[in-house]
């Protein structure tokens, strides 16, 4: 589900805050719910916050609060609260309000939605409000306002367009953006020298010979939207040598993918087909789990490419294409799954726990798996203005430590990335990473494969030594 705040307003908000920051979503009324527990569960003492609301007047507005909500039944203490206009009726007007009654700022009661202000500038709701017609009628009130922020001569219509009703109200945890001197993970030099380099161990990759598997096959898999077939895009944009869009992509509610697809790649130069592929699956959705057997078929090459998937129906040795005795070269090599670092934060426990069955089915099998930490464009403004300062960039080192504890991988096998999404053309810091994440991949899938050949080969000394 998209976050509303646009990239206007969040540079408005930073600039008000008064430090490097950038948002991550904590809560939003139209995703998780309108209720005061809950939103006090997702968001205390989670450090500092913005509340925007957005009304069925095309008007929105909200709260600042440096200090952490809370359940206590008390006042928040801070000086450094505000509250603000971004919009009115359609058009952007950003205005900021102080507090000037800075002993109770914000007000934290669980069963109440976020609370600003004595006598209270903002109440947005008690206990739980249901949604009509994609509208929360709040069940709070404005009147207060004024009473503990200093309005500036403005006053609720001017503010607030004198509506509580609203499409959406989000709530959003601000993070310290202060870039690190020294990177937080040693990384390859932008220059083009190294760009090359890369495409060049992409251009040669291939299998070790005793295996006789001609392409190693990677696995794209994750929550749907998080950027799987982005990322084949990307990666087939630079061999391509300009923006291209093959699989198709999107934001929807369910998968934009429906079909298995083992991408081949070409590089256009050399008119080389790549030993490698990317293999685009279906995302994963909080309504139905992601049939285990038929991800432990995909695992082992019985799933033919351009399988149409069919939640109703999983693949099963009765599906026609069924590839009945696979061997190394049909099976997946590395699995790699995508985690969005924008909306990681809030990632529900339905998808949590459909990451780690698949897993289990994962290890069982011995093979190796990385982390594609897309979206990090998203997650800090400096790395949206300048990929170079991944590495730099506080908000994607936590963003990565997060990804290694929701997978149980060490951070080294989290790679983070931009995909072209609406770029015209390439851009050579985004591209190594792409290609230094792919790079990864393929040294796991070789790993894979040798052990594959060590395990056959001691199987058949065992056998030689029984006979
Ligand atoms: N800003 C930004 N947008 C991205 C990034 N990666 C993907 N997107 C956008 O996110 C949306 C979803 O991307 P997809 O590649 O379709 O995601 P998917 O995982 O294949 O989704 P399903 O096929 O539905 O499972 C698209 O609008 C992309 O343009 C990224 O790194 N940064
Ligand atoms: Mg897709």
């Amino acid at each position: 589900m998209p976050e509303l705040l646009k990239k206007s307003y969040r540079d408005q908000l930073v600039t008000w805050i008064g430090k490097t920051c950038h948002f991550r979503l904590l809560y939003k009324i139209s995703r998780d719910g309108c209720s005061g527990p809950t939103f006090h569960q997702q968001c205390d003492g989670k450090g500092a916050t913005v509340t925007v609301f957005y009304n069925t007047k095309n008007t929105i507005y909200g709260g600042y609060l440096s200090q952490s909500w809370n359940s206590s039944g008390g006042y928040i203490n801070d000086p450094k609260a505000f509250l603000f206009r971004l919009q009115y009726n359609g058009s952007s007007n950003p205005l900021k309000f102080p507090v000037s009654d800075a002993s109770k700022a914000g007000y934290g009661m669980g069963s109440y939605g976020p609370t600003f202000g004595s006598g209270q500038d903002i109440h947005s709701f008690t206990g739980q409000v249901q949604c009509s017609g994609k509208v929360f009628s709040l069940n709070g009130y404005l009147h207060g306002l004024g009473n503990g922020y200093n309005l500036n001569g403005q006053n609720v219509n001017t503010i607030t367009n004198n509506s509580l009703s609203v499409t959406d109200m989000e709530v959003y945890l601000v993070i310290d953006g202060q870039k690190q001197d020294k990177p937080w993970r040693e990384h390859l030099e932008w220059t083009s020298e190294t760009l090359q380099e890369l495409k060049g161990t992409l251009l040669d990759y291939t299998p070790m010979t005793e295996t006789n598997v001609p392409a190693a096959n990677i696995l794209l898999i994750g929550q749907t939207g998080t950027g799987k077939s982005s990322f084949f895009n990307s990666i087939n944009s630079i061999f391509r040598g300009k923006i291209t869009s093959k699989a198709v992509t999107g934001r929807f509610e369910h998968s934009v993918t429906t079909m298995y697809r083992r991408y081949e790649l070409k590089d256009i130069a050399t008119k080389k087909v790549l030993n490698f592929r990317l293999c685009d699956t279906v995302g994963l959705q909080e309504q139905f789990a992601f049939d285990s057997q038929e991800f432990a078929f995909i695992l082992c090459g019985n799933l033919p490419d351009c399988y149409q998937f069919n939640p109703l129906l999983p693949f099963s040795p009765d599906t026609p294409g069924y590839i009945k005795d696979p061997d190394l070269k049909d099976k997946i090599h590395c699995v790699a799954f995508v985690i969005d670092g924008s909306t990681m934060g809030v990632m529900s426990d339905p998808i949590q726990k459909q990451i780690k069955d698949l897993q289990v089915r994962v290890n069982y099998r011995g093979l190796p798996q990385a982390v594609l930490l897309t979206n990090i464009d998203k997650i800090c403004p400096d790395v949206d203005d300048d990929v170079t300062n991944t590495f730099t960039s506080t908000a994607v080192c936590e963003a990565v430590n997060k990804a290694a504890e929701i997978t149980g991988l060490s951070r080294d096998h989290v790679f983070p990335v931009k995909n072209y999404e609406s770029e015209r053309t390439l851009k050579t810091p985004m591209d190594i990473l792409l290609m230094e994440a792919l790079k990864q991949c393929l040294d796991f899938a070789d790993e894979y494969m040798d052990e594959q050949l060590h395990r056959v080969a001691t199987e058949k000394q065992k056998h030689l030594a029984k006979v």
